[in-house]
């Protein structure tokens, strides 16, 4: 009994551990390209130790950044980015592969003139298969929070639902790291490490 004790702390506390790790947000701005010219173009780039692409199915410069004192600019004085062509399916993902939970981005349309447009999501989760969301940009000017609250993602894409509609500008980019999922074997000892703890208890409960 007092075996199965010793050994059921150290696993419970482990376990906890685990469930405890790091939840604080990073959150990518793209402010370090605000830039004094009418607007940057970019095939990709990465921020926040996150690596940004788009594609229409062929390469180009497909990522636009406002310059600080343009008009269209949704964060006037700093910077957003946009997919700049129709149809072009920006994707996100961690430059180092890891799986990261997707709190909130923030978007406006391409010219931040308050016209509504739809946004598909694809969400790659990163224990396999992917789940979609369709979110639209209200009719007023400026960025709008989309709260998503994905866990464990290998990557996310968006696009326009509209082909007639440029694709969105989307700043502030949320993210927390993704508690990794248990090996099989480490699941398994924190299984028996929880069936030990019950265990102790029950025989404590009936001494
Ligand atoms: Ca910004
Ligand atoms: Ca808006």
């Amino acid at each position: 009994m007092n075996l199965f004790r010793t050994r059921s702390v150290p696993l419970a506390a482990l376990a906890l551990s685990v469930l405890a790790l790091d939840a604080s947000a990073a959150v990518i701005d793209f402010d370090d390209m605000a830039t004094p010219y009418y607007a940057q173009e970019y095939s990709g780039f990465s921020s926040g130790g996150f690596d940004f692409s788009a594609s229409i199915g062929y390469p180009g410069e497909y990522f636009v950044v406002w310059g600080v004192d343009n008009g269209y600019n949704a964060d006037p004085g700093a910077a957003t980015v946009a997919a700049d062509y129709p149809n072009a399916v920006v994707t996100m993902a961690a430059s180092d592969g890891a799986a990261f939970n997707l709190v909130s981005i923030d978007f406006a349309d391409i010219y931040n003139s308050g016209t509504a447009s739809g946004l598909l999501f694809t969400f790659n989760h990163a224990a396999g298969g992917s789940s979609t969301r369709t979110l639209f940009t209200d009719a007023t000017r400026g960025l709008q929070t989309f709260v998503f609250d994905q866990v464990g993602l290998s990557s996310v894409s968006w696009v326009s639902t509209s082909g007639t509609v440029l694709s969105a500008q989307f700043d502030n980019v949320t993210t927390t790291a993704a508690v990794p999922v248990p090996e099989p074997t480490s699941a398994a000892l924190l299984a028996a490490g929880l069936v030990a703890v019950a265990g102790g208890a029950r025989l404590r409960r009936n001494r």
